[in-house]
This record gives structure tokens, sequence and C-alpha cells, in this order.
């Protein structure tokens, strides 16, 4: 499900959200993704889009949840000196320059992927980014709206730990676009998930995520059909 605002002639987007479920599942689970969409906090969308697709059994990839860390910080700069720590221990280089990236791109509907070695930024579409889809939790819950109600953290560790499972991608850092959430995460399979509880300012609208790649260019390819288009479910 994806809803949007039009502002200006500027799309907006407000909610977004990914199931995987059985064919019984389907009308409850529309009808509570419908809900999400019209009650998200940055407002209410003038466009709402449920897209449906029949999805194999054998195409989908189980993944074990990246093991979780949760580090408490007590402002944003302390936070941000913990990722700084954490990239240093991933031998990341241009950590300065990578954060800046990260931080000057805003209001995007997916994510930067960047090869970490020369900066290249390898999305197509630049101001949209890579987004991750076709990924769930192996949950067997759709009685209720349970397992469509945003879950920052939930959600976040669904998709973290698809992107950790590409070879290619060395870390993956994340900051809410949501005012009033503040907690952030770098994540890695060699690092886990590594949840920072205060990675910015309390009611800053900024957010984004970064994916840092590296590789040669037949894996770049390779990378973006598999973030974009692999089916995975998550056991927790
Ligand atoms: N694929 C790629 N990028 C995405 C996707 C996706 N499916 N969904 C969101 N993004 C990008 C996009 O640029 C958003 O603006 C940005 O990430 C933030 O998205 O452990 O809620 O959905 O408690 O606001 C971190 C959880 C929460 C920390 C992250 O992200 C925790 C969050 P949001
Ligand atoms: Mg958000």
């Amino acid at each position: 499900m994806r809803a949007s605002n039009n502002i200006n002639g500027k799309n907006i987007h407000i909610s977004g959200a990914e199931k995987i479920v059985k064919k019984e599942d389907l009308k409850n689970i529309c009808a509570c993704l419908l809900e999400r969409a019209l009650s998200h906090s940055k407002g209410t969308p003038d466009f709402i889009n449920i897209k449906i697709e029949p999805v194999k059994e054998e195409n989908i990839l189980i993944l074990k949840a990246l093991p979780v860390t949760n580090i408490k910080t007590n402002n944003h700069k302390e936070g941000r000196q913990i990722l700084v720590s954490y990239l240093k221990k991933l031998n990341v280089k241009h950590i300065d320059e990578i954060l800046k990236i990260w931080e000057q791109n805003h209001s995007m509907r997916g994510a930067i992927l960047l090869d970490c070695e020369t900066l290249e930024r390898l999305e197509e579409n630049k101001e949209r980014g890579i987004r991750v889809t076709y990924m769930d939790i192996n949950s067997n819950n759709s009685d209720d709206c349970s397992t469509t109600k945003k879950n920052h953290f939930q959600e976040a560790l669904v998709l973290a730990t698809k992107v950790a499972n590409h070879p290619n991608i060395i870390a993956e850092i994340c900051i809410s676009d949501d005012p009033d959430y503040v907690t952030g995460y770098i994540a890695s399979l060699e690092l886990g998930y590594i949840r920072i509880s205060t990675l910015k300012k309390y009611g800053n609208p900024h957010g984004g995520r970064i994916f840092l790649f590296k590789g040669g260019k037949q894996e770049q390819a390779e990378c973006i059909r598999y973030l974009q288009e692999q089916r995975v479910l998550v056991e927790l």
C-alpha cells in the first residue's frame, strides 16, 4: 500500500506498507492497510494505492531476523558518535561524506544506494531512490490489524534483515522521517541490528535510508533486483 498527498504539484509520501499473506486473509488485510493509510500522523492522503500480486511459495526466501542490540543515547549528538563508531568498526571509509549524502536527501520514497568506495549513487531514479519491497514477517496472525499497524521497529527489522543479507551490502543506516520518532539504527550481517535510541532531534521531519554497497557493476544490477524483487519472509 502506498498513500500520498499532492501539495502544490509535489507528491508527498504519507504512508506505505508491504504484506505477504495467504489468499484467504486478503480481504481483511486490505481493510487493515486502508485503515493504516487513513490514520497517519502526517495527514490524510488524497491518493491511496493498494496493489495485489500472487506470490509462489517456492519463490519466497526465508531469513532469520538480525539479532538486535539496544543502545541508549541521551541526545542526537551522542547517537551520531555511536553511529560513526560502528561505521569505523566495519572499516567504512569516507564516513563524513557518506553522512552528508544521507542527510542532504529528504522526502525520498526509497533509499540511497551508495557505492561506499567511489561514493557514486547507484539508484536510477535519485529522487525516488531504491524501494525495498516484497517482504514481511513470517506470521500467521491476520485475524485483526495487529500486523499492519505501524510498528517502526518491527518493519525496520524486516527491511534491514532483507537488505543486510545481500552479500554486497556492507551496512544500512536509517532514521525515520516521522518527526516524533527519533530512534534510528545501523544494521549489517556482521553487526546485527544496532538500535540507537536518539539519532535525531525530536520534531525533525527529515529522515532517510542509505545502503552502503561494495562490489562490481554486474553485482550492482543483481543487488538492485534483489532489493526490489526478491520475496522475503523474516522469522523473528
Ligand atoms: N525501501 C527503501 N527505503 C525506504 C523504504 C523501503 N521500503 N521505506 C522507507 N524508506 C526510506 C524513505 O526514504 C523514508 O523517508 C525513510 O526510509 C524513513 O522511512 O528500531 O520508520 O518508514 O525503533 O519513516 C527506524 C526504527 C524506523 C528504529 C524507520 O522509517 C527502531 C522508519 P520510515
Ligand atoms: Mg515514516
